[in-house]
């Protein structure tokens, strides 16, 4: 038997999700969950009768959000009904830690996450991916009439910060805010937000360096980004040791914009281990997951088996950094 590792590797549940979905996580030895809640289960009775059926599989939420709520185009972008969306988000944060949940997130893409296509690229090995070519999304029109302006979104962002973190601070709820995907300076018309370690800096210090403000550490992010997003091993030391870390999704790509794939996490460029090694050389102790990965054929689990397949890997990766640091 191996020390169990500070490190609490979690999976993705959607609030539909089956109980066989359930039991199969808890057969992997998965203690701790994300959650994404859908639309319709999104008011206090609803999260917590999913926190309950949890619960039966011994499974703990660390982190959860609902992506209409925190993917609000008029969050971002400041448009007229923004003030009713920070309410919605303010009212699902107060849900989510009345239900014991402490962690909420942010993402600053109006768009969602952009992509060229899901297909089978070249270092996929014949299974579906997620795959992007910056310079043919560049090619696309303005999503929302006009251009952004980075500046504006940072002034949006303040908007944001100075009606949400009261909320959280009173009810102890901390926001992890995910880089944009891909991140590069503007597509459809949007400068993004968060697309370097610079970029989290400004965020962090237009918080205050609130401890409610915090990020999820998007490994895939960092490396879709190459030097211009940051150096990935020096950047999770800095950010474990400012206590900006709130939940890590541990993802590899083909390559550096403006072409990549998402690959299993031996078929990237990035050698994976050197990425686990240095969470846990920096002590790093909270939750971690796959992310998005290449999705296997349907009838042998689809994505619950490719999810497996990369967690198993992950929880590997993460014994052997552990046996090896002596931590
Ligand atoms: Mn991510």
């Amino acid at each position: 038997m191996i020390t169990e590792p500070k490190i609490r590797i979690q999976q993705q549940v959607f609030s539909d999700y089956t109980d066989d979905q359930l039991l199969f996580l808890k057969q992997m030895g998965i203690q701790y969950v994300y959650v994404l809640f859908r639309d319709q289960h999104t008011d206090y009775d609803s999260v917590m009768s999913f926190v309950e059926r949890l619960r039966k599989y011994q499974l703990i939420p660390t982190d959860a959000g609902n992506r209409t709520i925190y993917k609000n185009p008029a969050i971002h972008l400041g448009l007229p009904d923004r003030d009713e969306g920070i309410e919605r988000f303010n009212n699902f944060s107060r849900i989510l830690a009345k239900a014991g949940i402490p962690i909420t997130y942010m993402t600053w893409e109006p768009n969602g996450v952009l992509t060229s296509k899901y297909a089978v690229g070249e270092h996929t090995r014949d299974a579906v991916a997620r795959i992007v070519d910056v310079d043919q999304l560049a090619k696309e029109p303005y999503s929302h009439g006009r251009l952004f302006t980075k500046e504006e979104m940072w002034e949006n962002f303040q908007y944001f910060l100075d009606r949400a973190l009261p909320v959280c601070e009173e009810i102890g709820m901390k926001i992890a805010l995910h880089p944009n995907d891909p991140p590069v300076q503007c597509l459809k018309g949007i400068n993004n937000l968060i697309i370097s370690a610079e970029d989290y800096k400004k965020a962090f210090a237009m918080a205050k360096e609130s401890p409610y403000l915090g990020m999820k550490l998007c490994v895939g992010c960092w490396l879709e980004g190459g030097a211009q997003f940051g150096n990935i091993l020096e950047d999770i030391k800095y950010f474990v040791e400012h206590d900006k870390v709130l939940s890590v999704h541990f993802r590899n790509v083909s390559s550096c914009v403006p072409k990549f794939e998402e690959t299993l996490m031996e078929d990237g460029y990035m050698d994976m281990y050197q990425v686990m090694k240095q969470f846990v050389a920096c002590g790093y102790e909270g939750p971690m997951n796959v992310d998005h990965v290449p999705e296997f054929v349907a009838s042998c689990g689809g994505k619950d088996s490719a999810n497996a397949y990369s967690t198993g890997y992950i929880k590997a990766l993460l014994n052997c950094a552990v046996a090896e640091s002596g931590k």
